[in-house]
């Protein structure tokens, strides 16, 4: 493979929301929230016509998920226990969309990490997990908000493998020679489709967004991340499902049901992801002839800390370190696809020349992504 269509990371951005909610302040008010219901619904609680909600648990939280704080686009609305839902006003068509307004964000701070200019980018990938709107494609807002002129943009979905799904796009079309420069951004507003009145859920996600600036080699900064490999894999599963669309309208009894939200089974996810995701590393890693005393680091999709300490066991062989396989996932709880980038973001810049990581994501679908980079610096 030649320069001109190997494909590099140039550079990665990332937008944090300014806001940032505690577990202590989650819990409080879903507490709040729990006793206002019970009281009002006492006499049919009493009738056993409602059941009775239970309270969240801080320890609880910490202990099952490893997440401590998320930061979210609109805190005060979802710690109203009356309201307990992001409230993000509608605008004007003329005006940025949010989700697009967030991309942009991080989109910028990858294009000066890597000392280009929009017009020099060739296509915008927008791979999240929840699209504002059918169309036009948020992509070709972004696209359109940058600056870029030429060139060509889409929307992506593959849930949490969103980013990893989008690398390798980009990936492709550098190793084919249909663009030299591709934005892959991530923007995330989990926030929007959660049920923050839900026990079991409403702890898990956040708001963010990321960029990763695909390039070829030979355009790329002297400082830059070689793609060694790439892998996907899909298998179906109902385990995670956001049943949210455009035919809701179409069914009116079943327009509000809590499962237009995200719902999901987390044991069972726990429990069948683990093992196909480290299966998945290993026998990437094996096809590249990387052996695992070779990975530096891996940079996690940031679901769950139990699930990467068991993932993170089974690829390295022993128990991993926080220099090993970083974690972002205490102050930005699941950012959905952002989540392994923003660990790669934040923990990439002390490796040296040579050395191997994973990018690696995982979730609904179910999908997984795998990326195998080695830093040139
Ligand atoms: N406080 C106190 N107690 C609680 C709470 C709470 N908040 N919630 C549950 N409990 C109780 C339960 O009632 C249960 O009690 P009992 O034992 O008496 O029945 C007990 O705690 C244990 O409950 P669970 O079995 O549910 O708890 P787990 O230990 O399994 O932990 C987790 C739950 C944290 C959800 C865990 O299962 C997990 O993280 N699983 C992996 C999930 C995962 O990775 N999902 C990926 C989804 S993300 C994705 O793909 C992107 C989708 C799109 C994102 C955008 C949408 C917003």
């Amino acid at each position: 493979m030649t320069d001109a269509n190997t494909p590099v990371i140039s550079a990665t951005g990332l937008f944090t929301p300014s806001d940032s909610i505690s577990n202590e302040e989650l819990v409080s008010s879903f507490n709040a929230y729990v006793d206002l219901h019970n009281e009002e619904n006492a006499d049919a609680i009493a009738a056993g016509e409602v059941s009775e909600l239970q309270h969240s648990s801080v320890e609880f939280i910490e202990k099952a998920s490893g997440i401590k704080s998320r930061y979210v686009l609109s805190k005060d609305p979802i710690l109203d226990p009356e309201t307990m839902c992001p409230q993000m006003p509608e605008r004007p068509n003329e005006e940025i969309s949010i989700l697009a307004e967030i991309g942009v964000k991080a989109a910028k701070q990858a294009l000066v990490r890597a000392g280009r200019k929009p017009e020099d980018v060739d296509a915008v990938l927008c791979a999240c997990s929840n699209l504002q709107r059918a169309y036009p494609a948020i992509a070709v807002e972004i696209q359109d908000a940058l600056g870029m002129g030429d060139g060509f943009g889409f929307d992506m979905n593959v849930a949490c493998s969103s980013a990893t799904f989008g690398i390798q796009t980009a990936a492709d079309y550098i190793r084919s020679g249909s663009a030299k420069s591709v934005l892959v951004i991530n923007p995330e507003i989990c926030s929007g489709h959660l049920n923050w009145r839900d026990r079991d859920s409403h702890f898990i996600f956040g708001d963010v967004a990321t960029a990763i600036l695909v390039e070829a080699k030979d355009i790329a900064p002297a400082e830059h991340w070689e793609i060694v490999g790439t892998k996907l894999k899909t298998q179906f599963s109902n385990n995670i499902r956001n049943n949210f669309g455009f035919l809701n309208r179409t069914s009116p009894e079943t327009r509000d049901d809590v499962d237009k939200l995200f719902v999901q089974e987390g044991r069972k996810v726990f429990k069948e992801v683990v093992p196909m995701v480290a299966q998945m590393i290993v026998e990437q890693a094996e096809r590249l002839g990387i052996q695992n005393t070779d990975l530096r680091r891996l940079w996690l999709h940031q679901a769950n800390a139990g699930m990467n300490r068991l993932i993170a066991q089974r690829v390295l062989g022993h128990e991993a370190n926080d220099d090993e396989s970083p974690t972002v996932l205490d102050t930005y709880a699941n950012t959905s696809s952002a989540g392994s980038i923003i660990a790669f973001h934040k923990h990439s810049a002390d490796l040296s020349d040579g050395d191997i990581g994973l990018i690696c994501s995982f979730g609904a679908g179910y999908s997984a992504g795998t990326v195998f980079v080695r830093k040139v610096a």
